[in-house]
């Protein structure tokens, strides 16, 4: 269990205080005195930091599941040791716990390497996490894949036993999938890398495509500027389209966003909503959205890269406020090192 909290933080601030104000006493009973004389904060006061998880992780999808966050990242390494995907779980945004290799390359015997950007859902009590792999391209065995599991901490395994798309369209890179649920339950999937966007209806069973009303299988609606990284949302009645510009291996990574009517667009771009701060860290992007149920509070999760690194696996995975104006226009998020205040759901 990683805890991070600005409790801990005054209680330390406190401790240091003590220290230098006496002349006597072990290191015991100066912690001891410290600890007891911390202010009583509140579960609220409890701040996430950022990153909010340990490790070299990219791409996070974070969603709620019952009373309990979960964030399913991209493990950030040279694609060859990409071969599996680890979890992370919380009741409060502040208090993570690790899930190791919920799902791996043993259990998807198509897939080889470059696992990337989960995609995660649940359905009549399964869980399902899409996934990418292998980098692929033309000709290749790779792409995107499905696999479900009883619990949100899995075991995953193959829905398929094969990508469910595999091939380039409309020049779009099969990878960075994103599952949307419509007001309606009708299931759609963004998806694309190499600045092209498809969307695509899923089928009942997420087992293939359902063709649209004039028979194809895939739509084009790549906005302006879309490199990867798609995520969608609707609030009141209004579509947020979102993705990342730019390359993700340098500083000026960023998302922007676009609203429109229906899950089709047009999409036209509103502008940039995160980017990175040169006081605090380069390369932010490919993020997602959690929104608390009944409430008009959102949150951002994203990776950027620390200011002391530019190898371009050196990706964190951090959470800050996402706020809107009046008009419903999403406000530059601010990325912060203090990340978030506690919030549980119950
Ligand atoms: O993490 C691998 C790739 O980097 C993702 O698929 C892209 O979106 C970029 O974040």
């Amino acid at each position: 269990m990683i805890i991070r909290s600005r409790k801990l933080l005054i209680a330390m601030i406190t401790l240091s205080l003590f220290v230098c104000s006496c002349s006597s006493g072990t290191d015991e009973a100066k912690e001891s005195t410290a600890s007891t004389n911390a202010p009583d904060l509140t579960e609220e006061d409890q701040l996430s930091g950022n990153p909010v998880i340990d490790g070299w992780y990219a791409d996070p999808e974070a969603i709620i599941y019952g009373d309990t966050y979960w964030i399913y990242p991209t493990y950030s390494d040279e694609f060859d040791r990409q071969v599996f995907m680890d979890a992370f779980s919380s009741p409060d945004l502040v208090n993570w716990k690790k899930h190791e290799r919920i799902l791996d390359t043993t259990r998807i015997t198509w897939a080889d390497s470059a696992m990337w950007a989960p995609g995660v859902i649940s359905k009549d009590d399964k869980y399902y996490l899409f996934f990418a792999a292998n980098d692929v391209h033309e000709g290749e065995v790779g792409g995107i894949g499905v696999s479900v599991a009883d619990t949100p901490g899995g075991p995953f395994t193959d829905l398929l036993g094969k990508p469910l798309i595999s091939e380039i369209v409309n020049g779009a890179q099969p990878i960075d999938q994103f599952v949307f649920r419509d007001a309606d339950s009708t299931y759609y999937m963004y998806y694309g890398g190499w600045g092209h966007c498809n969307v695509v209806q899923l089928n009942d069973s997420f087992t293939g495509l359902v063709p649209f009303d004039d028979g194809s299988l895939y739509r084009e609606i790549t906005p302006e500027n879309y490199v990867e990284g798609p995520f969608m949302f609707i609030r009141d009645g209004k579509y947020y389209f979102m993705w990342s510009e730019g390359g993700w291996t340098g500083p000026d990574y960023r998302v922007a966003y676009a609203i429109a009517d229906n899950p089709f667009g047009p999409f036209e771009r509103e502008g940039i909503i995160l980017q990175q701060d040169p006081e605090i860290a380069t390369g932010a992007g490919h993020h997602s959205v959690l929104h608390i149920p009944g409430t008009d509070e959102y949150y951002m999760v994203y990776h950027r890269r620390p200011l002391t690194e530019t190898d371009r696996n050196h990706r964190v995975v951090c959470i800050d406020k996402m706020e809107f104006d009046g008009e419903g226009k999403i406000l530059p998020v601010k990325i912060t090192n203090e990340g978030v205040h506690a919030r549980l759901l119950k």
